[in-house]
């Protein structure tokens, strides 16, 4: 099949006229591996790569659109440093690569004298290249303050089950195997994933597997199910201990698993028993019944192979570190792990780091990472237990209150926390009251527009990566520059390398070409750079059966009983607990969020093939609360919280829990900076909500938030 496919290649690039360059999308985390077509310097098609197993050669319509972003005239292109007070937003005057790069390394000093080296933050979660500030600004420099999977802004609630569980920070999913797909508010046919894995459900589903959502909406990926099952916002947690208790009671856990390859069976019997975690207990917390509950317990732990998983949907609470846990565990105990089917714990290609820095020359953290510092203040250590990234929520504590030490500068990469984050005024008085704040940035973004900084970065068409690939076994994948940088755009590994020069680092990042680099970091890899550069990919062997082979957790099995939690002085096992935020007569509705399939994000909006395709973001009511409220369909209406309000479309929906709203893709739009094209379309959802984090892994709780509505 790749030779028929590659010959199709290579017929395209003769009809086309152009030259094909092997890389990968960026648009969105899934890096999907590409074949380029490329002529007079700029990019006249693309398609997927059909040889790598992530895509097949398939891609969405955001990595389709995604060329719009090397001809963009909104794309930043020369450095710019503010030249009006901080707090305003920013008015910027040119300046040259040299004066930047002179401007920011003495920063960084006089930082590093007065206040110590993890005064300086480091975050990036579109992270081209984010490894090469990661060396500087963390081996050399010393801050340990860097977060580059941006993991509190996203997914840490899943890490941290995933991590504290099977001691793998990246579950994947082999949908394509399973039986019975059990998703946890996955929105997998909306907000995809690896397109292999929203593939492998379709496959599975027309194979006879059965898939069921639970969600309270009822989203593209609940619309192809056999069920869907609404629950309440925030309440997995104790609908999946009620699995547990059944699967346990009735004996239908996997016994030979349990016994060989977890720790912690036994005690998890107990635990249930003690709390009462049982169906009719759950019932009325989740709106489920209890005899749902129990059928899809039995209907689990039977038809096998099967796989309960989880993404964003329980997370989005104070109480997801639990709930991640609770629907881990259901795989657990039934023996439902890394085999066919199943949750998949993902291996990790060997890449090495593009800099060779000898242990004399690093600088050793002087103190703990703001992660630990700043950790849930419980019992004995002040630590999130099981995330060790830096809580951005709670960062302003340390820049505006010193708590629990001071912070003084920020360097944001592709990432854009004012409109991110929760409660964006927060953050902009963080960054008003940082003396450092840089924003690496291919648009002027609502975070860049609080910087003092601004450095235009290349886009992934315009420069080169070696990173992990998004499949199942071990893979690494290569993105080549295509087309000229825009403007004078850089890519990092060029303002890393001028930083250190003038840091005196210079030694340590003295590549010439990317190539240069690219050769070290492959050196551990199994393959050449010419190899990866003729094939834009390298996987390895597909592994099933890790348990079997001992886990890197603390007992080398699956922790039922996690040592992470013990040794925090939590609780081992996963307790049910309320949210923050409750629905109340002033403020009657639960706000929920949802991505859309056509963006990424806060990354598309400035593409016109998308904003063609949608537009404007809206909420969903339930038909109900819209004739409570007054609400018609397609009308403007205003949300407002304890805190903020906003107006925005309403479209009024049978498919949803009464009492809960859907925000879909709240943060994305409502852009008062960015490009002509993203300004001022659809509403902006996150001043509506409080800086609320997870108390146990530090991740922000995007949906702890209460609104009203009327209409506008
Ligand atoms: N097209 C597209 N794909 C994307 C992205 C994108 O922006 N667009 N973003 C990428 C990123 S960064 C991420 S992190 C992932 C996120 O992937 P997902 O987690 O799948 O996406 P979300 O839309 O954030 O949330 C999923 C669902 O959770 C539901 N939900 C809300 N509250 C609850 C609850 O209490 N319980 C349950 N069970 N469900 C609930 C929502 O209704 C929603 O349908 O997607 C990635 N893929
Ligand atoms: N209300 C609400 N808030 C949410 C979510 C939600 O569902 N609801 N989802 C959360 C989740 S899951 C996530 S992951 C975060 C995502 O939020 P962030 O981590 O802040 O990041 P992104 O949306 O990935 O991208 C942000 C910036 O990257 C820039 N960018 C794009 N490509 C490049 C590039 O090649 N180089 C550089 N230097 N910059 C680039 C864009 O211009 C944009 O300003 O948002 C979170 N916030
Ligand atoms: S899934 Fe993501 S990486 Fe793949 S084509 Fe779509 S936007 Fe690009
Ligand atoms: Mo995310």
């Amino acid at each position: 099949m790749g030779q028929q496919q590659s010959s199709v290649t290579d017929r395209l690039a003769q009809i086309k006229g152009a030259q094909v360059i092997k890389s990968f999308c960026y648009t969105c985390p899934w890096t999907c591996p590409t074949e380029v077509f490329v002529r007079d310097g700029k990019v006249v098609y693309h398609k997927g790569n059909p040889e790598a197993p992530n895509n097949i050669g398939t891609r969405c319509a955001k990595g389709m659109a995604s060329a719009w972003v090397t001809q963009d005239p909104d794309r930043l292109k020369y450095p710019l440093l503010r030249s009006n007070a901080k707090g305003e937003p920013g008015e910027f005057k040119r300046i040259t690569w040299d004066q930047a790069l002179d401007f920011m390394a003495e920063k960084l000093e006089s930082i590093r004298q007065k206040w110590g080296p993890e005064a300086v933050v480091y975050l990036t979660h579109h992270d081209p290249n984010g490894i090469f500030m990661v060396q500087l600004i963390s081996q050399l420099y010393g801050t340990p303050n860097v977060s580059i999977g941006h993991g509190s802004g996203c997914e840490g609630d899943r890490r941290s089950a995933c991590f504290t569980t099977f001691g793998n920070i990246f579950p994947m999913h082999d949908f394509a195997h399973s039986q019975y797909i059990l998703l946890w508010g996955m929105n997998m046919l909306g907000a995809n994933q690896a397109l292999f894995e929203s593939r492998g459900l379709l496959e599975a589903k027309k194979r006879g597997a059965k898939l069921v959502v639970v969600d309270p909406s009822f989203t593209e990926t609940a619309q192809k199910a056999d069920e869907w099952i609404p629950i309440r916002p925030g309440t997995d947690a104790a609908m999946a201990l009620a699995m547990n208790q059944v699967i346990v009671e009735e004996r239908l856990h996997d016994a030979a698993f349990v016994r060989d390859h977890c720790e912690g069976f036994d005690g998890f019997a107990e635990h249930l028993r003690e709390q009462g975690y049982t169906p009719d207990w759950a019932a009325p917390i989740c709106g489920i019944e209890a005899e749902t509950i129990r059928r899809l317990a039995r209907e689990f732990a039977t038809r096998k192979p099967a796989i309960s998983a989880i993404f964003k949907g329980s997370g989005y609470y104070t109480n997801g570190a639990a709930a991640g846990r609770a629907c881990y565990l259901l795989d657990a105990i039934t023996g439902q792990v890394d085999g066919p089917g199943n949750l998949h714990l993902k291996d990790f290609a060997p890449i090495g780091m593009p800099a060779t820095i000898p242990e004399e020359a690093m600088t050793k953290p002087s103190k703990p990472p703001l992660a630990r510092a700043m950790g849930y203040k419980m019992t004995a250590p002040t630590s999130y237990p099981v995330l060790p990234e830096v809580p951005n929520a709670r960062l302003p504590e340390a820049v505006l209150n010193d708590d629990p030490y001071p912070v003084r500068g920020v360097i944001v990469q592709a990432a854009n926390p004012v409109m991110s984050d929760p409660n964006r005024e927060r953050m902009q008085a963080m960054f008003a009251g940082l003396e450092l704040a840089v924003a690496v940035e291919i648009y002027m973004s609502e975070t860049a527009l609080e910087c003092d900084l601004v450095l235009p970065n290349t886009s992934f068409y315009e420069q080169a990566e070696i990173r992990q690939g998004m499949w199942l076994g071990a893979e690494a994948i290569l993105g080549q520059p295509v087309v000229p940088p825009v403007g004078e755009s850089r890519p990092m590994y060029d303002i890393v390398k001028g930083l250190a020069e003038r840091m005196g680092w210079g030694q340590y990042f003295d590549y010439e070409r990317w190539e240069d680099w690219a050769e070290k970091r492959v050196e551990t890899l199994p393959v050449s750079l010419e190899e990866l550069k003729a094939r834009g990919f390298w996987a390895g062997e597909l592994r099933y059966g890790k348990p079997a082979q001992g886990l890197p957790t603390k007992s080398g099995k699956v922790e039922i009983y996690s040592h992470a939690y013990a040794d925090a002085g939590l609780c081992p096992y996963p307790l049910w607990q309320e949210r923050s935020v409750i629905p109340d007569e002033a403020y009657p509705l639960q706000v929920t969020h949802s991505k859309l399939s056509a963006h990424c994000n806060i990354v598309t909006q400035n593409n016109p093939m998308l904003m063609e395709i949608c537009g404007e973001n809206w909420v969903e009511i339930n038909s109900q609360d819209a004739a409570r409220y007054g609400i018609r369909d397609d009308q403007m209406v205003v949300l407002e919280s304890p805190k903020d309000k906003i107006e925005i479309r309403a479209k009024v929906v049978e498919g949803l829990v009464p009492g809960a709203v859907s925000i879909r893709h709240g943060h994305g739009f409502g852009h008062w900076a960015m490009g002509r094209i993203a300004k001022g379309k659809g509403a902006h959802s996150n001043n509506l909500m409080d800086s609320h984090t997870n108390p146990l892994t530090g991740t922000n709780s995007y949906n702890e938030c209460k609104v009203r509505v009327r209409p506008a």
